[in-house]
């Protein structure tokens, strides 16, 4: 690595003096006009963590559910995880070094990680639709070159997307092929191998309205209609052309405000679905005759996929080891549904997709999703094989149950969270089962719940604990929480600091909407109280 050349560049990405930004939930996130030092650093970053796996590496330009103003960058690891703990430190050092220090920096995470820095390194790029992220993913891709990296920059890619590539090109090709093509093709195929024999009747079944956030989800989708001439026609709005990037639409906004989207045309009952800006997440909703809007979360994405799959392994006779993965936001209902009625072990991290992930990779098949529709299925390679094996030797209808998990396991995008993979997934379990919409909805009900935002002069000073189920600082906060909840029936309320924006989350649930409501609006005062809230105190 050229040291020299490094500094000289550096400089023409220089860091606003002051700025302090962490590696958070997903990577940096903040205003676009701050992140220009922070991307070509990560591009040295990307280079330095090439080399020490001896693998391609993603960098991803993306602020996914922010708003537009925003951006944000994350590194790819290997197999299409997201960047091991011990790196994300690294990268706040280096995000955060002043000018001078670089090097130096850069010199003490290559020991401490034993880079070996003769080593080749390898780099891939894809970037969402934001004005900002074309000049972003630049800096990028000048950090990477200026320290001896090659790279391909894929340009315009959904964040799953950029996962898959990874971990394509880092399994030789075994996991598919690393283009969009490729990943069209694997997708389409297993889906439409799938739904074969789904039963489906009428149009109404094969309708699937999506909101695209006006993000790169519409491009991605319409690109991918091509190689579905049959069995799901879907409609898209919010493409991009005329709204703003998660602006009163997408699964961020219709989840947290419990409402539809702007500039979708809804009709009673039917299946309507959300992307993020980066088309990692999905949520599904319809309209009832009675012109009620009902939610359908990523817990009932991850009800429905986890029957499934236990259905189809009841059929072929195979005991595998199944275990869901939620966070502290998931709705108490859907915990108890998975462990009383459907017998299944649930588990709780921290949010973040990469703390699911993590634990999901500890079974035969682990079934992850956050309640915001962030999720996926990971099967082990035991599993697969299995699988694989039995798609071979079974007969009759166990053998076309084996083949249907085959199929499945193809479907999903084993890297991250999809929801273009997602939706394929759940499109085709509702048309294989024949079930509606609201049939789905019915396996049990959701207690209300409310999720605020308080505004802090610094969110770090909450901290918590118990998979972020309690607050452990600041001091009295907890306990003014534990004194609110009492107060309401089947209650529920936790606090965190936000990894992605600069705000602290608030969450409660309750026996009615008006509990719910009542009780998240007076824990978001404590917390404005307790931990320093700035401007306006929440409001009812
Ligand atoms: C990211 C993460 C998710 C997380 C969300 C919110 O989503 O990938 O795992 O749930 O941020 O995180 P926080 O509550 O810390 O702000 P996305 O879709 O924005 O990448």
């Amino acid at each position: 690595m050229d040291l020299d050349a490094i500094t000289k560049h550096s400089a023409l990405h220089a860091k606003p003096s002051g700025l302090i930004l962490q590696y958070g939930t997903a990577g940096f996130r903040t205003k676009a006009e701050h992140l220009d030092h922070v991307m070509f650093r990560m591009g040295l970053l990307a280079v330095l963590r090439s080399k020490q796996t001896k693998s391609t590496i993603g960098v991803m330009v993306t602020a996914s559910h922010n708003p537009e103003e925003d951006n944000g960058v994350k590194l790819v690891d290997p197999l299409g995880e997201m960047l091991a703990p011990s790196w994300e430190e690294h990268a706040t050092c280096l995000a955060n070094a002043e000018e001078q220090d670089v090097q130096r920096v850069l010199l003490d995470i290559s020991e401490k990680a034993a880079v070996d820095l003769q080593q080749d390194a390898f780099v891939v790029i894809g970037r969402d639709t934001r004005p900002s992220s074309e000049k972003l993913s630049q800096s990028v891709i000048d950090g990477i070159t200026v320290s001896g990296g090659q790279f391909h920059d894929y340009g315009l890619l959904t964040t799953p997307q950029l996962h898959y590539m990874v971990y394509c090109r880092n399994t030789q090709g075994q996991y598919g092929k690393a283009t969009t093509e490729g990943y069209y093709q694997k997708l389409s195929k297993a889906f439409v191998e799938l739904t074969k024999q789904a039963f489906c009747s009428g149009d109404e079944c094969l309708l699937l309205k999506v909101d695209c956030a006006n993000g790169i989800g519409a491009l991605k989708l319409r690109e991918m209609k091509n190689y579905f001439s049959q069995g799901l026609s879907i409609q898209l709005f919010n493409v991009g052309t005329t709204g703003k990037l998660n602006h009163l639409c997408g699964a961020d906004f219709v989840k947290s405000h419990q409402k539809p989207p702007q500039g979708i045309e809804m009709k009673p009952n039917e299946r309507c679905c959300s992307f993020d800006g980066d088309a990692d997440r999905i949520i599904y909703y319809y309209y009832d005759a009675d012109g009620h809007f009902h939610l359908i979360d990523g817990d009932k994405i991850a009800t429905l996929i986890s029957s499934f799959l236990k259905e189809l392994l009841l059929e072929i006779g195979e005991s595998l080891n199944i275990g869901v993965v939620q966070t502290a936001y998931a709705n108490g209902s859907s915990t108890r549904y998975l462990e009383d009625v459907m017998k299944v072990p649930v588990y709780c991290t921290k949010t973040g997709v990469k703390h699911l992930h993590h634990k999901a990779q500890e079974f035969d098949i682990g079934i992850y999703f956050e309640a915001n529709g962030h999720g996926t299925v990971l099967f082990s390679k035991t599993a697969e094989m299995k699988i694989k094996q039995l798609a071979e030797e079974l007969e009759d209808k166990k053998r076309k149950a084996a083949k249907m998990l085959e199929n499945i396991i193809d479907l999903f995008n084993q890297a991250a969270g999809d929801a273009i993979s997602d939706m394929l997934v759940i499109e085709a379990i509702l048309a294989l089962k024949g079930l509606t919409i609201q049939q789905w909805d019915a396996l049990y009900t959701d207690l209300p719940n409310r999720q605020l935002k308080v505004k802090v002069a610094d969110r770090q000073v909450i901290s918590t604990t118990d998979a972020e189920r309690k607050a452990v600082t600041p001091p009295g906060l907890q306990e003014a929480i534990d004194d609110l909840v009492k107060k309401y029936k089947l209650s529920r309320a936790f606090v965190r600091p936000s990894g992605t924006e600069d705000i602290v989350r608030v969450y409660a649930e309750a026996d009615s909407q008006e509990s719910a409501d009542s009780l998240a609006h007076e824990v978001s005062l404590a917390v404005f109280q307790l931990a320093g809230g700035v401007g306006e105190s929440p409001q009812p």
